[in-house]
């Protein structure tokens, strides 16, 4: 068992029942041209936590224990991308139109990968999502729950938008959710702060936060798994 200091108390877990999910750190979202600056998002603060989401992957694939990566990605006929999701706000750049990394937000296209920092090994999951959350019309909960997971590691952008969605769904279907707080980011640093504070709240109504810090110091403890 390991016990990581965490708010709004102590997260215990243990390597063999828990999962490192990692959303949507996407070219898209992260570097200067994608979908997060075509809705008119300055993206230079999502880069910053790319070095600690990547101590967290490393330290994590070394203890054995099971990686998520999620994208959010349309099929290329659009068939999974409702119009009022594609049109609202009348955007300048709408997901499959061309863009600077080829087509935002369609699976397979420059942009719509994850950074190369962080790029999935080829034993890893990646989900392709066509919602905000990672459980909408993906099999991700049926992965987890056949892998035995029964508690979670979130890390990944945006905090308010992708993540916290992504959090909630889980925390309704049953799973134990941790937010690393270093390593999520928002294009509105008060929207990360709130949303920090409202999972921890009311006794981790959705779930906990602790530093990368916290969990690093823990893994260098630990024992891995055998996987
Ligand atoms: N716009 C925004 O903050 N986020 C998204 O559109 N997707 C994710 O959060 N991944």
């Amino acid at each position: 068992m390991i016990a990581l200091e965490a708010q709004p108390f102590e997260f215990t877990f243990e390597l063999a029942t828990c999962a490192l999910v990692i959303i949507d750190m996407q070219r898209d979202f992260i570097e200067p041209g994608g979908f997060g600056e075509s809705l008119g998002n300055d993206v230079s603060l999502l880069s910053a936590i790319v070095p600690q989401c990547r101590a967290v992957l490393q330290a994590w694939r070394a203890a054995g224990a099971l990686v998520v990566h999620t994208r959010e990605a349309h099929r290329a006929d659009l068939s999974d991308c409702p119009d009022a999701k594609r049109n609202r706000g009348n955007p300048r750049l709408r997901i499959g139109d061309a863009g600077p990394m080829g087509r935002i937000l369609i699976a397979g296209e420059p942009g719509c990968e994850i950074v190369p920092e962080l790029a999935p090994l080829p034993r890893e999951t990646v989900i392709d999502k066509p919602g905000k959350g990672a459980f909408y019309a993906t099999p991700l909960g049926a992965l987890l729950r056949q892998a035995g997971i029964t508690q979670l590691l979130f890390m990944g952008v945006t905090t308010e938008v992708c993540v916290q969605t992504s959090m909630r769904e889980a925390n309704d279907r049953g799973f134990e959710c941790l937010l690393l707080e270093d390593c999520t980011e928002s294009y509105f640093p008060q929207f990360k702060h709130a949303t920090l504070e409202m999972v921890r709240a009311q006794g981790a109504i959705v779930g906990w936060t602790a530093p990368s810090t916290a969990l690093l110091a823990a893994l260098s403890r630990a024992e891995p798994v055998p996987r």
